[in-house]
């Protein structure tokens, strides 16, 4: 942050309405910006955090139509849960809003109209996939057929879910619309581009030698996309459910949903701001800065800066955008169809007034350099070991100390006699501050938040090593410094930790006496008198005399059921997932090929009857054969057969069954065995014999 910035503008990708959040979502974008943005408040910047609800897009036109409802149904569902979890989890958006407001429209709208006047698209005719039946071209998603790659029915035009392979619709075999289930044909349609093409070289410039300082995997994916080339992007689609392209020759198509999405960021800002929101956008005194998850990379430094840049006007550019990789849970991708995740409605749920422990997991653990696993048992040991046994405690050890010798009014400190263990402490503060302060401007969240801890950590090595329930009853004034420097030390936890843990540190604030129990945790500017950054460090924030609350514990243990219950229900959906992912499989299996051709003559040497099993015994020693006897109209017989791991003697006692008669005999384990049991082998290997489907007398010829 070298140059000296008025304000900052700090957005967070825009959620698809059209299922809740997940804690990937969580800790990639929306603890992490949050995070910064209270860090800034609590230095007294000026900030705005702003998102909303991405509401277009191919994937909402889906849900409504298997839920056969309309997409705004979808919108208007999702829209609502995803904006109270992120309340509910203390997330301190100045606005969330939404892409299907009239603001929105407008915004995006006018947006298109001025680039298009100034000449900033290209026109391009191309074929597109059209379903006849539903009168629609469809995008790649609205495209179904076999992958080419791995052989799964349920692959779509623009990837295979199964095998993770990117396609085309081109490369499906046995193409299909999902609207009409019709083959779709090639139909010719007119879009606009955004001929990035043009625009390569000052955003090689911009991004490559201007902004080096970004984080390497933002700035190695930018490099290998300006390295490729760039090529023209289409920013209309044929659809029916967006921002209508607002020119004549558009009629019926929409924006592409990554062009009117980000556009979203500034229609929010219009909406909380409507007469002040050119400055937020418009100035060179603004620090922009985009949080996301990796997958948006190209979109938000590349694309969207090159549509500001277009537009003019001046609008300015990202000046940052520290996007995270990707956060697994128990070892496997996150994954809503397989509804692999947990979402933040259940979390909140079954852990309540927890907040705090899933905003610390997920910064400790975030991913920020790397794809990350989010596991419950680690999650267990980072609250009952970390929070509960070092940040927890050492503030309930200060303040039950304070109220047991001192009734709860904070003792003077001593100036005249201080150890080396004190001023050991009173030196180590501020190290740990500077630390804290450095990761936190440059993104590094998760060593932020070990600093914040070792503020704890401090803390309670110091009362380890100066054991004032020792010295109390020969040195009063003793303890009354230790426990005076303890509660300064909670005093800066209480600051230190507000952007991490909100939640906990109101209640540390109330129970030093700073605020009101129950303080709205979700401050969308500067917050209060003590909890300022500068107050950080210092030593004389808790002052003589002062009274504290009666301590509270500020986390409690979790204990091992809640764990299992939770690592339970997982293996629940994983075993689920499997079944269907087997009968997916059976279902998708081919039947084998057929024979060589024969003759009628071929067939007529063989003499296939039908018979009734009459007894039925294992052979011994074996585990795959039956020994049957059968009545075969003709004679009594004895059949030795393979089938011992398919059915039970008992099973086969009284069936009618369908043999080959004239087979050769052949002993097999001492048996005679005359002809052979028919059966038929589904494509999974699977092997059922031939019962037919009305009885029939014994020895009935098939033929
Ligand atoms: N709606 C979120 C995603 O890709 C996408 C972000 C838009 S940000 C302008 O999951
Ligand atoms: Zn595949």
């Amino acid at each position: 942050m070298e140059k000296n910035f008025k304000r900052h503008l700090i957005t967070a990708a825009l959620p698809y309405a059209n299922g809740s959040v997940h804690i990937g979502h969580l800790a990639g974008v929306y603890v992490p910006a949050d995070i910064y943005c209270r860090y800034l408040r609590l230095k007294g910047e000026e900030v705005l955090y702003i998102c909303g609800s991405d509401e277009h897009g191919v994937p909402i036109t889906f849900k409504a139509k298997d839920l056969g409802c309309s997409p705004q149904d979808i919108v208007d569902k999702y829209h609502a849960i995803i904006k109270d979890s992120f309340n509910r989890f203390g997330i301190s958006f100045n606005i969330y809003s939404r892409t299907s407001s009239a603001i929105h429209h407008k915004t995006a709208a006018e947006f298109f109209s001025k680039m298009y006047n100034d000449g900033k698209f290209i026109e391009q005719e191309s074929e597109q996939y059209f379903d006849p039946e539903a009168n629609a071209f469809l995008a790649d998603r609205y495209i179904v057929g076999q992958c080419p790659k791995c052989g799964n029915e349920g692959a779509y035009g623009d990837q295979c879910e199964k095998c993770g392979s990117t396609l085309s619709p081109e490369e499906l075999i046995n193409p299909h619309s999902r609207l009409s289930g019709e083959t779709p044909i090639k139909k010719r349609t007119k879009h606009w581009f955004l001929p990035l093409d043009r625009d390569e070289k000052w955003l090689k410039q911009w991004i490559l030698e201007d902004h080096k300082e970004w984080k390497s995997n933002v700035y190695g994916q930018c490099k290998s996309w300006l390295d490729g080339g760039l090529k023209p992007r289409a920013v209309t689609r044929d659809l029916d459910w967006g921002v209508p392209v607002p020119i004549e020759e558009g009629k019926g198509k929409v924006l592409y949903v990554w062009f009117d999405a980000p556009i979203g960021y500034i229609s929010n800002t219009k909406e909380l701001l409507p007469n002040d929101w050119e400055k937020w956008w418009k100035s060179e005194e603004t620090r922009l800065v985009h949080f996301i998850g990796k997958d948006n990379i190209v979109f938000h430094c590349i694309v969207f800066p090159s549509m500001l840049k277009n537009y003019g006007d001046g609008f300015i550019l990202p000046d940052n955008v520290p996007a995270n990789e990707f956060l697994n849970l128990e070892g496997d991708k996150i994954s809503t169809s397989r509804n692999w995740a947990i979402w933040l409605e259940e979390y909140l749920e079954d852990f309540k007034g927890q907040q705090d422990v899933l905003r610390y997991v997920l910064c400790a653990n975030a991913p920020e350099t790397k794809d990350n696993d989010f596991t419950w048992k680690d999650f267990q040991v980072r609250n009952n070991s970390e929070l509960v046994a070092i940040y927890g405690n050492f503030v309930n050890r200060a303040l039950v100390l304070t109220h047991k010798y001192f009734d709860g009014k904070v003792p003077t400190f001593s100036k005249e006699d201080l150890t080396e263990i004190d001023k050991n402490v009173i030196e180590t503060i501020p190290q740990i501050v500077k630390n804290l302060e450095e990761c936190l401007s440059n993104f590094k969240f998760r060593e932020a938040i070990k600093e914040a801890m070792n503020l704890a950590r401090l803390g309670n090595k110091y009362l380890t090593d100066t054991e004032p329930w020792k010295v109390y009853k020969e040195n009063p004034k003793r303890v009354a410094t230790i426990l005076n420097l303890s509660l300064q030390l909670c005093a800066n936890l209480a600051i230190a930790f507000e952007p991490f843990c909100p939640f906990s540190s109101k209640k540390l604030q109330y129970l030093l006496g700073w605020i009101e129990k129950n303080e709205e945790v979700c401050p969308t500017s500067k917050i209060d008198k003590l909890v300022d950054w500068k107050n950080l460090g210092r030593t004389d924030l808790m002052k003589d005399g002062e009274q504290i609350n009666t301590p509270e514990l500020l986390f409690n243990k979790i204990e091992d059921e809640t764990i299992d219950a939770q690592i339970q229900r997982l293996e629940r959906i994983k075993k689920e997932n499997e079944e269907k992912a087997k009968l997916e499989e059976s279902a998708n299996l081919k039947a084998e090929p057929l024979k060589d051709e024969c003759t009628i003559e071929d067939f007529d040497k063989i003499d296939i009857r039908t018979a009734t099993v009459l007894e039925a015994e294992a052979v011994p020693k074996t585990d795959k054969l039956l020994k049957l006897t059968i009545d075969t109209g003709v004679d009594k017989r004895v059949i030795v057969s393979g089938i011992a791991q398919y059915y039970k003697p008992e099973d086969m006692i009284g069936r009618q069954i369908t043999i080959l008669a004239n087979l050769k005999p052949r002993t097999i384990r001492g048996i005679e065995s005359k002809g052979m049991i028919l059966m038929a082998k589904e494509p999974n290997g699977n092997m059922r014999f031939i019962t037919p489907q009305e009885a029939l007398s014994n020895g009935a010829k098939i033929g």
